[in-house]
């Protein structure tokens, strides 16, 4: 049986998800984000060096990264299901977006929350002038441009098909979840990029999902 190290409010929903597409079954061990700090407790270094999560453990295998692991349930379990086959058109669109969400769309979104906690950070009287200065020189010549980029970048691909690789819901959807999810609250995703918004929708609106839901406890991503 598959066990999943679940952080709340984290990437591994995903990997719930994804176990729920593909009908797996498995295995839930929760860890809760410290209220302050976000970071996962200690415990999960004893299931990896790195404390993050998602990690899963497969027999002998124990795997972290999302990606990887996304990539790795879909190629060995998906007996041809949530992935297009190789020789396919789709398949390079697939790898891409797989690749894309944490190797591109995370990074400025993890900048930007690394910013605000800068400004927010206790400091005496004197230095927040100087910090805010530079905060706001990061938001404006990085942060903002490449949120603007990357969201009109995705929303214009996703003009062109249904979902990410093609018109076939693809394992690289799963994983383009997180970065869109977290976009709402971090990068100010709205109304005005409907086919980002629409995406999202039809996403919530799959019965695997919501199942991971119930499966992974609370989801939301207010960071
Ligand atoms: N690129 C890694 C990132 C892993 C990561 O940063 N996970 C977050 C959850 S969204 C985490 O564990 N944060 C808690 C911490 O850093 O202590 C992946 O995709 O798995």
């Amino acid at each position: 049986m598959i066990v999943v190290h679940h952080l709340n409010n984290s990437r591994s929903q995903r990997v719930l998800w994804l176990l729920e597409e593909l009908g797996l079954p498995y295995e839930v061990k929760r860890y809760e984000r410290d209220g302050n700090t976000l970071l996962a407790p200690p415990g999960l270094r004893a299931v990896h060096p790195l404390g993050k999560s998602p990690v899963i453990i497969d027999g002998p295998l124990v795997l972290a990264e999302s990606g990887a692991i996304v990539e790795y349930l879909a190629t060995r379990y998906g007996a041809g299901r949530l992935a297009p086959a190789q020789e396919s058109p789709g398949w390079p669109r697939y790898i891409y977006w797989l690749h894309y969400a944490e190797g591109s769309a995370m990074p400025p979104l993890l900048v930007k929350l690394i910013f605000d906690r800068i400004e927010k950070a206790p400091m005496p009287f004197f230095a927040r002038p100087i910090a805010r200065g530079i905060v706001g020189n990061v938001r404006k010549s990085f942060i903002e441009p490449r949120r603007t980029q990357h969201l009109d970048f995705m929303e214009a691909q996703l003009g062109g098909s249904t979902w990410f690789a093609g018109e076939d819901f693809t394992a690289a959807d799963i994983q383009m979840s997180f970065p869109l999810e977290l976009a709402i609250t971090r990068a100010g995703l709205n109304a005005s990029r409907p086919q980002l918004m629409a995406f999202l929708a039809r996403i919530h609106a799959r019965p695997a999902y919501q199942r991971a839901l119930e499966r992974g406890g609370k989801y939301e991503l207010k960071f």
